[in-house]
């Protein structure tokens, strides 16, 4: 099968952008009756749902924010009754309490079939076997993808994190034929495997990636390594989790599903960007019930493609996320992202993929920046000579990508801390000083 709706996967553009306003103007109707935050908002802008008569008047409406979900903890933003609401997630912030997200029956229905329409895309079937290498608690990435996946019909491994050489063996005995972890935990796992010199006897064919930003060359790596094709799978808890956004077979950039978000890629005055350029992903909800979040900055860089695909579907489509506004460290002044460092570290053999920065204020007052990278084992000789020579390089090329001097300090394989879940790469500092 190639399509799991293919309604709504093909639809043509000019009937889904009919579509889409007509559901947007349910979902604003929606909030502004039944979510007090939303009418309040609405009524500062001086907006009320009837101004919604085509899709660009999108923008006339106010954005919702992380911090706006926080200030009305736990449930003060669901669209739907209480006793509509059939289950809650949650998503850890860095401060504070965290984000509640509620579903209806519906809004669970909907999400199970997104997830099936992606798992479809990248040709698995009901015949396949797929281990859920996610956090199984509040995280949406464990139950929202499992639900996916039974929605296909196909074999789910509920694994959840933890215990690599068990989830080694699951995968042997069980015959598993795709894998979804983050890209982080990828690592451990083809890390473990060739220890274990288990690499052959998997039977994997995919993996799906999600949860936090990798890179083309983590693909390459990572696909070679444990000899599969890997997909990138987009989401967050304010959308629905996994599922919002998902490659198809020809690994260039998400397709969204545009019958249920409408997409909005904006600069830092709010003004949409053009094809091509990097901005901030916004997110209307155009299908939602439980929690129906209308222009929701999503904090991530990303930039719209062209939306024609050659897999045949029509929506809209984005490039692989470049990094988060919020992620942005400013050092000496320069924006440096985590996700240039990853790349940079990435193309460079001697060393491995694991890194973490750490920010500091030396005596002058002046940012200092770390980057603990680990040497690979082939690339030590011994020789103390060789090591500087790595070290120089990785620094020189790290000063060519983000025009800052960097100190790198080159550790032992293994020495920087493993993850099941997200990878934490940054540690700041320069507040403690
Ligand atoms: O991480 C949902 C998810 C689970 C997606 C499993 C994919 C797989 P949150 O915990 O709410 O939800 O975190 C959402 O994670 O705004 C991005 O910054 C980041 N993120 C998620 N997927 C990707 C990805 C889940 N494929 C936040 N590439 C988002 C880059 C990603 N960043």
């Amino acid at each position: 099968m190639k399509y799991w709706q293919p309604k709504y996967e093909t639809m043509d553009p000019e009937e889904m952008k009919r579509l889409q306003l007509k559901r947007l103007q349910h979902s604003v109707k929606l909030v502004y009756d039944n979510v007090p935050f939303y009418k309040q908002k609405f009524k500062e802008a001086g907006v009320t749902p009837g101004d919604i008569k085509t899709l660009e008047d999108v923008r006339k409406l106010p954005f919702t924010r992380k911090t706006d979900l926080r200030d009305n903890y736990p449930f003060g933003l669901f669209a739907a009754k209480k006793e509509d609401i059939v289950r809650i997630h949650a998503s850890s912030g860095t401060s504070g309490k965290p984000t509640v997200v509620g579903y209806t029956a519906k809004d669970i229905e909907t999400w199970s079939d997104l997830i099936a329409r992606s798992l479809t895309m990248i040709g698995l079937t009901k015949s396949d076997v797929i281990q859920n290498s996610m956090n199984y608690g509040l995280f949406t990435g464990g139950m929202g993808f499992h639900y996916g996946v039974e929605r296909m019909g196909a074999l789910v491994v509920p694994a959840a994190t933890g215990n690599t050489a068990r989830q080694l063996e699951m995968m042997i005995d069980f015959g598993v034929t795709a894998v979804h972890c983050t890209p982080s935990y990828a690592f451990y796992l083809a890390e473990t495997a060739e220890d274990l010199g288990l690499i052959d006897k998997l039977s994997l064919k995919a993996a799906i990636f999600g949860g936090e930003p990798w890179s083309e060359n983590t693909r390459k790596q990572l696909e070679k390594r444990l000899n599969l094709k890997a997909y990138d799978c987009y989401g967050l808890s304010e959308m629905l989790g996994p599922g919002v956004g998902f490659e198809c077979q020809e690994q260039n950039g998400l397709h969204i599903w545009s019958d249920n978000f409408l997409v909005e890629v904006l600069d830092e005055n709010g003004e949409q960007v053009s094809e091509g350029e990097k901005g901030e992903l916004v997110l209307t909800s155009l299908n939602k019930e439980g929690l129906c979040n209308i222009r929701y900055r999503t904090g991530d860089i990303t930039r719209l493609l062209e939306s024609e695909c050659d897999c045949g579907r029509t929506t809209t489509r984005i490039s692989r996320l470049l990094g988060r506004v919020d992620d942005m460290m400013i050092v000496r002044g320069i924006n440096v992202f985590p996700s240039q460092i990853q790349d940079v570290i990435s193309r460079i053999p001697q060393v491995g993929e694991q890194f973490q920065l750490i920010l500091d204020r030396n005596k002058h007052m002046l940012d200092e920046l770390t980057i603990e990278v680990e040497l690979e084992d082939n690339a030590f000789t011994g020789d103390l000579k060789d090591l500087k020579a790595i070290q120089n390089h990785v620094q020189h090329e790290l000063k060519a990508v983000l025009n800052i001097r960097t100190n790198v300090e080159l550790l032992e394989k293994g020495s920087i801390e493993r993850t099941t879940g997200k990878a934490k790469r940054v540690i700041d500092r320069r507040a403690e000083l």
